[in-house]
């Protein structure tokens, strides 16, 4: 089979690139390890940015978006037994973001692929790209146990951390620069009205805290947990009376509780590898790069990184220049860099770090009281979680 463009992954970096290059009339293929049902099934982010609403408008997908999506021009941040209020659409001249599951993103985006008619092969095995470094690569893979094989021009690895693309590629040619925080995040779904209108970020002595949604109807919570915490050992009251007590008590009176439908724990790390661009594989999303939940950019990043991925790939499938995917790496390091900063100083002013004693507490608790009562401080903060611009 021979494809212009072999993407690896079917998360929102393999399905928003399929859909942007299609729409430029560029023939793609996307290779996915797992079932259509397990890939919707994944709970995990649920802010988008400005940009990453209007890419779903762009390739022609964001019309249950805009209709059950809840607008949000505002977070609050509690600490020291408070509440305070970012005004993100008056800090930002008017930006706002858009609560709306990534599970609702890739169904909408796996909807426009199958009826545009577009390939999706799920529960492909073994896959793995070849020749990267030359001008014929191709892409190999079983299928109910029958060998493939995809020639191509570009292949892109949007397989997520733990993918075969970034694992690909010689030692030599990748630098990685990581950190490893000494928390996860508990998270719990549970369809109860959420708590407030608009997701609450807490810092608490005894560890973060999160209250967010997925609807009027169905909230999405997360605890700070030690790294050795297990699911098993977090029963719903358990969940419900630590969410409690990280709150402000006016709040946590008012938490609506009930049976999780979900319930999981997630580690947190930042990474970024370098450069994104191997000849002519390119690498998008968390195969490139992670970033720790707090700044709710994991998603975003992924968005901006393929618009960057789709504009070179364009550009090289017209003139035949590498440059042009050089170039991509270039480009979207940029913005994952700043991103990277912004989740990492949102993590580090709101946990309880195990090894920090009372001093870091007190100085977490200046600069949340900084950036409440600076305009300037809150403005920086409002700029970057609506998004910076690409
Ligand atoms: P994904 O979503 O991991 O998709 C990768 C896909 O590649 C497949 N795959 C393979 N396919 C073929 N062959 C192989 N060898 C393969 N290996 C893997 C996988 O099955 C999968 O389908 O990566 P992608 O597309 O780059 O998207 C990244 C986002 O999923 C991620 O950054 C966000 O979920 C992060 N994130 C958040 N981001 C936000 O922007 N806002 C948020 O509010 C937010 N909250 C979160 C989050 C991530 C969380 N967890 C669980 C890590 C909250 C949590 C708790
Ligand atoms: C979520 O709703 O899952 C969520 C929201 C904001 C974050 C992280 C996760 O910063």
């Amino acid at each position: 089979m021979r494809k212009q463009v072999a993407i690896i992954g079917s998360g929102p970096a393999g399905l928003f690139l399929g859909a942007l290059l299609e729409k430029s009339g560029i023939d793609t293929i996307i290779l996915e390890r797992r079932s259509q049902d397990y890939v919707l099934g994944r709970i995990r982010a649920g802010v988008l940015e400005q940009g990453t609403m209007e890419m779903l408008d762009a390739v022609g997908c964001g019309a249950r978006m805009r209709e059950e999506g809840l607008i949000h021009d505002g977070f609050d941040l509690t600490f020291d037994g408070r509440r305070h209020r970012i005004d993100l659409s008056e800090l930002t001249g008017g930006k706002t973001v858009m609560v709306y599951g990534q599970t609702e993103v890739t169904r909408d985006l796996m909807d426009g692929r199958d009826a545009a008619g577009h390939a999706i092969v799920y529960e492909a095995e073994n896959v793995t790209p070849h020749d990267f470094d030359s001008a014929r690569p191709y892409v190999t893979y079983d299928k109910d146990g029958v060998s493939q094989r995809v020639d191509c021009d570009v292949i892109v690895g949007c397989d997520g951390f733990h993918g075969v693309c970034r694992k690909s590629v010689p030692e030599g040619s990748i630098t990685e620069f990581e950190k490893v925080y000494p928390f996860g995040w508990l998270g719990v779904l549970a369809d109860v009205k959420p708590v407030a209108d608009e997701l609450v970020y807490a810092n608490h002595s005894r560890g973060f805290a999160l209250c967010s949604m997925r609807s009027l109807t169905r909230s999405r919570y997360y605890v700070q947990c030690d790294l050795s915490d297990k699911v098993e050992n977090w029963s719903d009251d358990a969940f419900w009376d630590e969410l409690r007590r990280r709150l402000p008590p006016k709040l946590a009176e008012a938490v609506n509780t009930g049976p999780s439908i979900e319930k999981s724990i997630a580690p947190l790390r930042s990474f970024v590898a370098e450069p994104l661009t191997f000849g002519r594989m390119l690498l998008c999303g968390d195969a490139g790069h992670i970033v720790p939940p707090t700044g709710a950019k994991g998603l975003n990043l992924a968005a901006s990184d393929v618009f960057y991925a789709s504009e070179a790939i364009r550009d090289f499938l017209d003139d035949g220049n590498e440059k042009s995917l050089k170039h991509y790496s270039t480009r979207a390091l940029k913005r994952i860099w700043k991103a990277e900063r912004f989740s990492w100083w949102m993590t580090s002013i709101l946990h309880r770090f195990p090894a920090d004693g009372d001093f870091n507490q007190k100085i977490q608790e200046a600069e949340l009281d900084y950036l409440v009562h600076s305009k300037n401080a809150s403005a920086s903060l409002a700029e970057n979680y609506v998004g910076l611009p690409y």
